[in-house]
């Protein structure tokens, strides 16, 4: 077998190429042609080795589809001690991302370049990890322990500029990055340049309450997360211990992590993020439509944060309101968005002002006619968005994208509104639109094949998550999340309080309790909807009475100032409120419920198992195209905990067999109008076969 890793001595320099496409993983053949060529320049007439990676990246890291594998050697610290300890000096040079496993091979060599563009880190963090390399060993002693604990625990990538400013890196290279790194080894070898070992450095002193700051800080921060806390142990024991006893520290808890159900889930959720942009029956090869000009119907939040999305990838958007007033609303919130983005440093005042140049308000569809997509996104009333279709029919150029951003409405419907229901699609944004991940791709039933394609590339031009849905009520994630609302709802009137329901599910991981979540998104919404529908097409009264009576008080959410909790007008902080407390036992009582003491575990496993029971069905009828899918729209949209991998991962690590045994209790309890288990779950239960054993035999 060839190997991934050549070398070649040029001149009197060993050169080390490293190439495993597509982002150079440590793989163990790349790790055991790293060693053979380390070992091959021990003994050569080279007098310096140069570690080069051919393609787009220097090393990304460790591969992660080894991991949970039975280790193979040579072991990636052993190999970076041989690395570091080098007869002659070692210079790594790089461009691209050089990330994890792959920056601490730079950290092991002697000297570091890289390109301008470059970028480093140690993400292992995101995947439940800690560097498991000597990272946490190494950076502290280069850059200081701060640097160390800021860098390791939030796993961002810095710029080449910003790593040499810290110690990290040796040198920026203008122009080609070989014939560079070449010169500084020439540079090197003419000056007598000797091996310099990165864990011979002191460590600084640090006072004694950095450790506690920084740990208490994550607590919060990483709520319920294990590795962050490891990492903060691993550069304790860098400050505290020798160089080799610090690593063997860092060895045990990276394995430590690395057996552990959170890494298992956050690896999991790496790899569905990036299948979920994979279409089953669409070839990668397809022509896409070309995307330059956007239109988007409506200025308001939605409407807004959207644009901003394409304005922030450089794209010039036109958006369209009725008349001036209601764009110069809109366009103040746009404002008032960009300008909270300069505060918070996530733009320059340059960069935001170049952004926001992009946007150009209009009040007439004759100024949409060139765009190449639409975005509709006007309130959800259908008959208002098939009227705007039919519009957009007869302005817009031939062969334009269509989309609407319904969150609920029938997109065939809307299609049908139409002439050319092949350009239409729906485009999910979550609020707020210019931030969260998720992207839902609905594909209606006469979307064509290049429509689809074109959005689902489109979406990582603007730095979002797709995940295809098919036509339903809600798609994937709105139609999950109506049967977790609906059981906190009955949770708080047979016994329950929003504070403890809210409080049991963020103990839990969610990023927000649920009556959290509905103050935030506004009581009225859900009120007005069920005010459409005949008092029997309500459902369940236990599951509505109580927002229904806080809404007709005036007490819609945190725009009021008030709905499950009270919020301070000035600081926006929220508190219980007792006068809630009477509204739920009064209605209880009206309702005939009687109030009882409820546990967590009973929350959490209701609402938890009513979101796995209804993903089965969607999975099930092909709404979703895999159970990861689900999974990813869970995470990257309703702030699920990626350490648990997803509703789906997550009824996997409990068991199916314990998951159904529950639902049934439920059902026995409470009545299958609500919880009429998931066929798919009663086969697999019946096969014992697993969510992720079912997934990939269905890959096939
Ligand atoms: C680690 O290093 C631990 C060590 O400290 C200690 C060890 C003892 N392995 O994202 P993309 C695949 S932990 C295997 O679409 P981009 C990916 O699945 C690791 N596969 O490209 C995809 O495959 P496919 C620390 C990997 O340009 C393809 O490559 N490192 C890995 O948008 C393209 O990926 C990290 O956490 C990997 N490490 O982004 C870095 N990385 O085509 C993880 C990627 O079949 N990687 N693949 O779908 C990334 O963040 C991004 O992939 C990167 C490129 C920024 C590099």
């Amino acid at each position: 077998m060839i190997s991934p890793v050549s070398y070649e001595l040029t001149d009197n320099i060993g050169v080390i190429t490293i190439d495993n496409p597509p982002v150079n993983a440590l793989s163990q053949a790349v790790r055991q042609g790293l060693l053979d060529a380390i070992r091959t320049a021990q003994a050569d007439a080279s007098k310096a080795v140069l570690i080069v990676c051919a393609g787009r990246t220097f090393v990304a890291g460790a591969d992660i589809s080894e991991f949970g594998k039975p280790p193979a050697k040579p072991f990636l610290p052993d190999l970076l001690n041989e690395i570091e300890d080098s007869a002659k000096p070692v210079v790594a040079a790089l461009h691209g991302t050089a990330l994890g496993g792959g920056f601490e091979v730079a950290l092991s060599s002697h000297y570091r370049c890289a390109l301008e563009s470059a970028k480093v880190g140690l993400p292992e963090v995101k995947l439940g990890l800690l560097p498991g390399a000597g990272g946490t060993q190494r950076v502290p002693r280069l850059a200081g322990v701060v640097a160390a604990l800021d860098l390791i625990t939030s796993g961002q990538p810095i710029a080449a500029a910003h790593a040499v400013s810290l110690g990290l890196i040796d040198r920026v290279i203008d122009g080609d990055l070989q014939s560079g790194a070449l010169d500084w080894c020439r540079e090197l070898i003419a000056a007598g340049a000797a091996p310099r070992k990165s864990s011979e450095l002191p460590v600084e002193n640090v006072e004694a309450g950095v450790w506690a700051d920084y740990r208490s800080k994550l607590a919060r921060r990483a709520r319920g997360q294990t590795a962050p806390q490891k990492i903060v142990d691993c550069i304790e024991a860098a400050a505290t211990l020798p160089f080799g006893q610090g690593l063997a520290r860092e060895r045990e808890l990276f394995m430590e992590c690395l057996q552990g159900t959170q890494s298992a889930a956050m690896r999991h959720i790496f790899f569905a993020e990036r299948k979920a942009a994979k279409i089953r029956g669409l070839s990668r090869e397809m022509p896409l439509r070309d995307i330059q000009k956007i239109a988007i119907i409506g200025a308001g939040t939605m409407g807004g944060g959207i644009a901003m999305n394409f304005a922030n990838a450089g794209m010039p958007v036109a958006l369209l309101e009725i008349d001036d007033e209601a764009l110069e609303h809109g366009l103040s919130i746009i404002d008032r968005n960009y300008a909270g983005s300069v505060k918070r440093g996530k733009l320059s005042e340059t960069a935001a002002a170049e952004c926001r140049r992009l946007i150009d308000g209009v009040t007439d569809y004759a100024a949409i006619a060139d765009a190449d997509l639409v975005i509709e996104a006007v309130f959800e009333d259908p008959e208002l968005k098939k009227e705007i279709f039919a519009r957009l029919d007869a302005a817009c150029k031939k062969g334009a994208i269509l989309a609407t951003n319904t969150s609920y409405q029938d997109v065939n419907e809307i299609a049908a509104a139409t002439k050319r229901p092949e350009d239409v699609i729906g485009l999910h944004f979550f609020s707020p639109a210019h931030i969260m991940k998720l992207l839902e791709v609905v594909r209606a039933d006469e979307t064509a094949d290049d429509v689809l394609a074109t959005c689902m590339a489109l979406a990582k031009v603007i730095r979002k998550i797709p995940v295809m849905s098919g036509v339903c009520y809600g798609f994937i994630g709105n139609r999950m999340l109506q049967h977790y609302m609906r059981e906190a709802q009955l949770c708080l009137i047979e016994g329950s309080t929003p504070e403890v329901i809210d409080t049991a599910l963020e103990q839990w991981g969610m990023a927000m309790g649920p009556l959290s979540v509905a103050d935030l998104a506004g009581l009225d919404i859900g009120y007005k909807a069920r005010q459409a529908l005949p008092a029997d097409k309500r459902g369940d009264p236990g599951a509505y009475r109580v927002p229904d009576v806080l809404v007709e008080m005036g007490r819609v959410g945190q725009k009021s100032g008030a709905g499950f909790y009270r919020y301070d007008p000035d600081t926006r902080a929220k508190s219980g409120d007792a006068e809630v407390l009477e509204i739920i036992e009064r209605e209880a009582a009206e309702l005939g419920i009687e109030r009882r003491e409820m546990d967590a575990n009973e929350i959490i496993d209701r609402l938890i198992f009513s979101l796995v029971n209804e993903g089965l069905k969607i999975v099930d009828e092909g709404i979703a195209q895999r159970p990861s899918d689900i999974d990813v729209v869970y995470v990257y949209g309703y702030g699920f905990p990626a350490h648990r991998g997803g509703p789906m991962h997550y009824a996997d690590t409990v068991g199916l067999d314990a998951v159904l045994d529950r639902i049934i209790e439920f059902r026995d309890r409470f009545g299958d109008a609500n919880w009429k288990s998931a066929p798919l779950l009663e086969r697999l239960v019946a096969d014992k076969c697993t969510i992720a054993q079912w997934a990939t035999a269905n890959e096939k």
